[in-house]
């Protein structure tokens, strides 16, 4: 045994080796201490956990990216508005209809521009339960279960033809708010409308989506929307304490211009920048659930539409002047004040609500707008603007109180400030172009502070070079001291993302499983389901639906005939328990791909068109058995009668090879039953991880001694053929039961189980 003293030694020569070791690994790659003081921060070991959970906008691509901070690890792409196949989105027939959610005229738009994501809010705060994404360019919003990570709804905007600014909830989620950018005639069926009469016509909108938060889904029928001027509506942001009951929505080009490059006029960009001020539309939604309930709307495209006439009478809208081609709007935690940032000015501009709501209540206005809404005066609305920088974008809030961080795209930089004092803390350069950025739940009543993401635009010379398709740049800013600290590059190889939301991780309550022949779209069970042994083949309406099972390590059918011309239907169950045990199902040159979570139930629809062989297999590693996890689909061709179906094999199986099988199952039962002992003997039922486990073998073991049986039951028919391969179906249960009990085994070791008296 080692004395204290000689222990304590040996600890110390350790430490000092350790610090040898490192300092010539410094040397070696060149790391400077603030390099290593930086990885040592965000470094989550191997088995460790972070601490926040981001969800990310993926631009183009349509999808959502979730990843962890500190360590930038990403974990998801999460598929809605565009196929993807791992999760079998897109593919399955479940799945297709929440994309055929999303059509546009009839027509499939299998991609969207996503924008700006929104966790759904109980009083101000992120809940964890939902998920929302805007894309600008079709325009419709999505809506994802933070249970399972899945795309459940796409709902497109009756009327607008273009969007931006979306997706905000109100703090209760009681709607979620999406606002135009380009404006066009209201209505999705509105037509053609010339360009002379775009100030008569044309126009913006903002819609206030219901959702419901039992249902977990939008109810169009009940949502509504606010008529807004032609001008290019941009952000929005919703009120929030004491600005509860309101939001807010800016704009550019309120120059009303329409361009025209190709006759000789001057361009967009010179036409829409030529004013000093835009305006920031301030929408009462509060009220306006009333005056929609009185049918004070126009309907439009079936949607319910209060017109700019009626809000003027109900007192629902106003606008204040914002300088100059703004693009943030941001409410403080307190609701007290809103940030707004001109792309084309230095200042960011702070809003006093209290002042505000003075103005409209005393009906202090400044002026009116082409169309009659009332304009409240900029200086009286102003708290103070604050020089940042050149080209501020967006701003978010610390959990230091005053303090926020603006994003300034042209300078390359972050600049910290302080809003109610009106001063600039700190600035930090990023690489490169900056658009938004991100604290941690820096959007909701309670900023958790500690870190912030600038998502750049631009990565230029950042990361080894992949040609000139350059991934995004987000990097990772240390906010807790009074200086930012840069600490860490994420390449983001799938689209832009714009906007991108952090909740604390312990927020989240994913489950592992689903139950037993879930259809997880629709949140309920699903017809289709299979229980193992249950599985069949039936003609309906001319469609074979074939009812399937997958486990470790078959596909139950293993064999599937048809002629020519057949539609089939195959609904395969995932009947594990186990975690992490997901199978696939792809069956080569049909488009069928599943993804099939434990628990889930899932469809594939096709028409057999085509005379052949079509092996489908397993496209998930699950088992050491994983590549014998396979089938054959047959097709013959039109008028072919059927084979027999008797069925020729490479290997014939004599008494010996049966004897030789069935001892040596015997032999690794012994080993199982140790296994077995070593688990019940311990306290496992206070580990919940092995309780799955053990569930999982124990089902294995049945399977295993129902395939003894029939083993046993062959060869007393002397089939030595059939009563061998049973003996080696049992000796495959008995290897997954073995895998699972020594999984099991190990995490009561590592995890300190106590022997308990039996
Ligand atoms: S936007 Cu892209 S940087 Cu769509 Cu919120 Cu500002
Ligand atoms: Cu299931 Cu591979």
């Amino acid at each position: 045994m080692l004395s204290t003293a000689a222990g304590f030694g040996l600890a110390l020569a350790g430490a000092a080796h350790a610090q040898g070791q490192l300092e010539a690994i410094m040397k070696a790659r060149g790391l400077t201490e603030k390099d290593v003081l930086a990885a040592a921060k965000t470094y989550v070991p191997t088995g460790k956990r972070d601490d926040f959970i981001v969800f990310s906008s993926g631009g183009q691509s349509g999808q959502i990216m979730v990843y962890g901070i500190p360590s930038m690890r990403i974990l998801k792409f999460i598929g809605v508005f565009t196929p993807e196949p791992w999760q079998g989105y897109g593919f399955d027939d479940e799945s297709k209809k929440v994309l055929a959610g999303g059509r546009i005229n009839g027509k499939d738009i299998l991609f969207g521009d996503t924008h700006h994501p929104a966790i759904s809010e109980t009083k101000g705060a992120y809940d964890g339960e939902y998920l929302f994404i805007n894309d600008k360019n079709n325009p419709r919003v999505a809506v994802i279960d933070l249970k399972d990570f899945e795309t459940k709804q796409i709902v497109v905007n009756p009327i607008m033809m273009s969007e931006h600014g979306g997706t905000f909830v109100t703090p209760n989620t009681e709607y979620v708010m999406e606002a135009t950018q380009y404006p066009a005639p209201l209505g999705k069926n509105a037509g053609y409308v010339p360009l002379s009469k775009f100030n008569e016509k044309f126009r913006g909108a903002v819609t206030y989506w219901k959702f419901d938060r039992k249902k977990g889904r939008i109810v169009p029928e009940e949502s509504f929307s606010f008529e807004l001027p032609p001008y290019s509506q941009d952000l929005s942001d919703a009120g929030k304490r004491a600005s509860y009951g309101w939001g807010a929505t800016n704009s550019f080009c309120s120059e009303r211009y329409v361009g025209g490059i190709e006759k000789g006029r001057p361009p967009f960009e010179a036409g829409c920048s030529q004013k000093d001020t835009d305006f920031l539309h301030l929408t009462y939604w509060k009220k306006a659930v009333d005056v929609v309930k009185a049918g004070k709307v126009k309907k439009i495209n079936g949607h319910d539409v209060i017109m700019m006439d009626t809000s003027i009478k109900e007192g629902l809208l106003y606008l204040i002047p914002e300088p100059k081609s703004p693009h943030g709007v941001d409410f403080s935690p307190d609701g007290k004040y809103i940030i707004v940032s001109g792309k084309l000015d230095t200042h960011a501009s702070v809003y006093d609500w209290a002042k505000i709501q003075k103005l409209i209540k005393a009906k202090d206005f400044a002026g009116k707008d082409p169309y009659g809404l009332p304009i409240l005066d900029l200086k009286k609305s102003l708290h103070t603007q604050v020089e940042v920088g050149l080209g501020p974008l967006h701003t978010q809030y610390d959990s230091k109180p005053c303090v926020v961080y603006t994003s300034i795209y042209v300078d390359s930089m972050v600049t910290k400030w302080d809003y109610c004092k009106g001063k600039v803390l700190d600035q930090l350069h990023i690489h490169y172009n900056i658009g938004h950025l991100m604290t941690m739940e820096g959007d909701t009543v309670e900023p958790q502070g500690k870190w912030l993401v600038s998502l750049n635009k631009l990565a230029i010379d950042r990361f080894n070079p992949v040609g000139p398709l350059h991934p995004q740049n987000h990097q990772l800013i240390d906010i807790t001291g009074d200086k930012m600290i840069l600490t860490k590059d994420m390449p983001v190889p799938l689209g832009e993302p714009h906007y991108a939301v952090a909740i604390r991780a312990s927020k989240l309550h994913p489950i592992v499983r689903y139950k037993l022949g879930w259809n997880s779209r629709e949140d309920k069970k699903s017809e289709f389901r299979t229980r193992p042994g249950r599985e069949k083949m039936v003609m309906k309406d001319g469609v074979l639906h074939v009812y399937g099972t997958v486990i470790r390590s078959h596909i139950t059918p293993e064999i599937i005939e048809v002629e020519q011309g057949q539609k089939i239907s195959i609904h395969l169950t995932n009947v594990e328990r186990a975690e992490d045990e997901t199978h696939g199902f792809a069956i080569s040159g049909t488009n069928v791909n599943l993804s099939i979570e434990p628990g889930k139930t899932v469809s594939a629809t096709f028409v057999a068109d085509k005379a052949g062989v079509f092996p489908y297999y397993c496209t998930e590693f699950c088992s050491a058995l994983h590549l014998e996890m396979e089938g054959i689909l047959l097709v013959r061709p039109k008028g072919m009668k059927a084979q027999n179906a008797s069925v020729s094999e490479g290997q014939k199986y004599t008494e010996a090879d049966y004897k030789k099988q069935y001892s040596q199952n015997l032999g690794v039962q012994k080993v199982i039953d140790s296994v077995v002992n070593f688990i019940v003997s311990r306290n496992f039922k206070d580990y919940p991880t092995v309780v799955g486990l053990v569930e999982d073998a124990t089902d294995q073991l049945k399977f295993a001694a129902d395939a003894k049986k029939k083993a046993e039951d062959f060869a007393a028919k002397k089939d030595w053929q059939n009563a061998t391969l049973w003996a080696q179906q049992w000796f495959q249960y008995q290897v997954k039961a073995a895998d699972i009990g020594l999984r099991a085994k190990t995490y009561l070791e590592q995890n300190g189980a106590k022997v308990i008296k039996k």
